[in-house]
């Protein structure tokens, strides 16, 4: 099934843009019966004609810890509901379309009452033409509804089973994941229009020569018809303009609608603290033109859209990862989206903040684990020249089963398919953990290679293994990918305690990798749980000074490591502490957080700090 809706909703002169973020309201179904409001047609009229109890609720959010009572725990489905007017001026000669950030897990969409769309996997954009479903000058109706229950065919797993309370039996969801199964409308809700025949989805790709030449290599898609015959798209107007609007290069594109831009000196897309302007980006003008029958002065726009480019050249070998062919070293971390009472839901004050941070302890790249991010988050890399390791939402995977792994390959080409045209983008990460040493785990990773490299868009593959490298062929998936990266927890669930077998173990064990793969290789994950304030010298785990004893061996590893050319980066685990599902291992969350989860440093932030920008500027 070709994904749609992947093109980030942008206004122009051809494009109205509104955003349906606020309040909305929302209905828990009863867990016992999460197909009730199906039966029963919830959506043929509004929520509140069921009689049942309807709250306030923010979007976006996820609405787990937005009430006092146990929401937080709900498994099954809810029902959220908004109204919106839409403008008579609207009706004509454009199509007006809805389009969702994400939704987690599963949603069904109506308006007014008729399926609109529906969409499983969170974390990624989806989207449809209403415009044949809305009452032009009148009120419509909205109605989504959210189910967050994994099984073992979802992305990620999960399995729903029942247990019984003091008061009956009641449904619970169990994951192996370690973050919280935050759910609801957790991005944008977009109501935008296009003309009737626009620009449907773009693609590029750009590579810088040693001579400063950019080369932008583009295609676009059109969609719509229309009746009438002079409306028909003639040419396309391709204009790259600098960040002061100055056209660096342009085409005119008769009927075949890919082609390539050659820019003489241009302006390379550098990350932070590689370059005294990192970050740059041009933006890419599209217009689509019908010729006038008259001559070119009376062309008639029919469509703009206007996509943000970096130009830059990414490769790879065997021991490095080269972005305008300079190897690169990266300093970074793994992260979630995920704060105080708005959970996985888009913030803009948050995500601001957490860049600010990114910055000042001077790293510059992150994994996305363990799904897609925020379509604004990606921009915001770019711009800021943050290189994203773009991860999809496979955490954990176990149990490999045909519709696993077709649901696995969607989930990929989703992701690529909204992220290909990020300079910030350096590699795919396929999964996170498997359990990439079980029977079936072969053919099932053999298989979504294949895929994901045929779509891969001039990156490298990588994942996130915990597998052994010793035999290698414990793990199935290592010798497949690009880039080996690994998860190792050395003083912390492995020798707790024992700061002291830090650097022998994990550089023996780094060495492994690449011996036996050929490949370069990252470290994706090492850190302990840190609770704030808690002080013990000698160190003791939990400790923020067991976090610095912890850190500092790894340091030490990584300096030996870098001498050896194929280390190509290391990732902390976590960027902040997040919430989990409640077990005896985690006090309030995951704490391995260098930053608190209000995004306040722990000890460890400023010896992280001084390292990253010393290893910047040794660069
Ligand atoms: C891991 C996982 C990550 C966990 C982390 C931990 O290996 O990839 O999702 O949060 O360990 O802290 O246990």
């Amino acid at each position: 099934v070709p994904s749609t809706g992947l093109l980030y909703p942008r206004e122009s002169e051809t494009r109205e843009v509104r955003i349906l973020d606020g309040m909305w309201r929302l209905l828990i179904s009863q867990p016992s019966d999460p197909l009730q409001g199906l039966r029963e047609k919830w959506y043929e009229e509004s929520l509140h004609k069921t009689g049942l109890e309807i709250i306030p609720m923010p979007v976006p959010a996820s609405y787990n810890d937005i009430t006092t009572d146990n929401l937080r725990d709900h498994v099954g489905t809810v029902w959220y509901e908004r109204t919106f007017f839409v403008s008579r001026d609207w009706e004509e000669n454009r199509r007006t379309w809805l389009r969702f950030g994400s939704v987690h897990y599963e949603a069904v969409v109506w308006i007014n009452g008729q399926n609109a769309m529906s969409h499983s996997i969170g974390h990624l954009p989806f989207e449809a033409d209403i415009s044949n479903l809305l009452n032009f000058g009148g009120e419509n109706r909205i109605t989504v509804m959210c189910d967050n229950r994994l099984t073992n065919h979802t992305v990620p797993q999960g399995q729903v089973s029942t247990v019984k309370t003091d008061s009956g039996e009641t449904p619970i969801q169990s994951y192996t994941f370690d973050f919280f199964n935050y759910a609801g409308i957790h991005r944008s809700v977009h109501l935008y229009t296009t003309p009737l025949v626009h620009i449907s989805d773009i693609a590029i790709s750009t590579q810088l020569s040693s001579d400063q030449v950019g080369r932008i290599d583009y295609r676009i898609w059109l969609d719509g018809s229309t009746e009438d015959s002079t409306m028909q798209p003639t040419h396309v107007l391709v204009q790259l303009r600098d960040n002061e609007g100055v056209v660096a290069a342009q085409q005119v594109n008769r009927a075949v609608y890919n082609g390539t831009l050659l820019v003489p000196g241009a302006k390379p897309w550098w990350p932070y603290l590689m370059h005294p302007e990192p970050g740059y980006l041009y933006s890419l003008e599209f217009e689509l033109f019908v010729s006038s029958v008259e001559g070119d002065d009376g062309d008639e726009l029919l469509d703009a859209y206007r996509l943000p480019v970096g130009i830059r050249t990414l490769s790879w070998t065997s021991t490095s990862l080269l972005l305008n062919g300079k190897p690169l070293y990266l300093r970074g971390f793994g992260r979630h989206e995920d704060s105080d009472i708005r959970g996985k839901g888009l913030d803009y004050a948050l995500l601001a903040r957490d860049f600010n941070l990114i910055k000042w302890v001077g790293a510059n790249a992150y994994r996305t684990s363990h799904y897609p991010y925020s379509e604004e988050s990606m921009q915001f890399a770019d711009e800021h020249g943050i290189m994203i390791v773009d991860e999809c939402s496979a955490v954990n995977i176990d149990i490999f089963e045909p519709e696993l792994l077709s649901n696995h390959m969607s989930a990929l080409e989703q992701l690529i398919h909204r992220d290909r045209n990020h300079a910030s983008v350096i590699a795919w990460s396929v999964a996170n953990e498997p359990r990439s040493f079980k029977m079936g785990a072969l053919s099932y990773f053999q298989a979504l290679v294949n895929y994901t490299r045929s779509i891969a868009q001039g990156r490298p593959l990588t994942a996130a293994i915990n597998a052994s490298p010793d035999p290698p062929k414990q793990c199935h998936l290592a010798a497949l990918l690009d880039i080996v990266g690994f998860n190792r927890y050395n003083a912390w669930y492995q020798n707790s305690g024992r700061t002291d077998m830090i650097v022998n173990l994990l550089t023996e064990e780094a060495q492994r990798w690449h011996q036996n793969f050929g490949k370069p290789v990252i470290l994706f994950e090492y850190g302990a749980d840190t609770m704030e304030g808690l002080h013990s010298l000698p160190v003791y785990i939990w400790s923020e000074d067991y976090q610095v004893a912890l850190f500092s061996q790894h340091f030490k590893a990584f300096d030996k490591l870098r001498k050896q050319n194929w280390f190509i980066g290391e990732f902390v685990w976590n960027f902040a502490d997040f919430k989990t599902a409640q077990t005896y291992t985690r006090v309030g969350g995951n704490k391995k957080g260098v930053f608190t989860r209000s995004r306040q440093p722990k000890e460890v932030a400023h010896i992280l700090r001084w390292r990253y920008f010393a290893l910047a500027n040794e660069l």
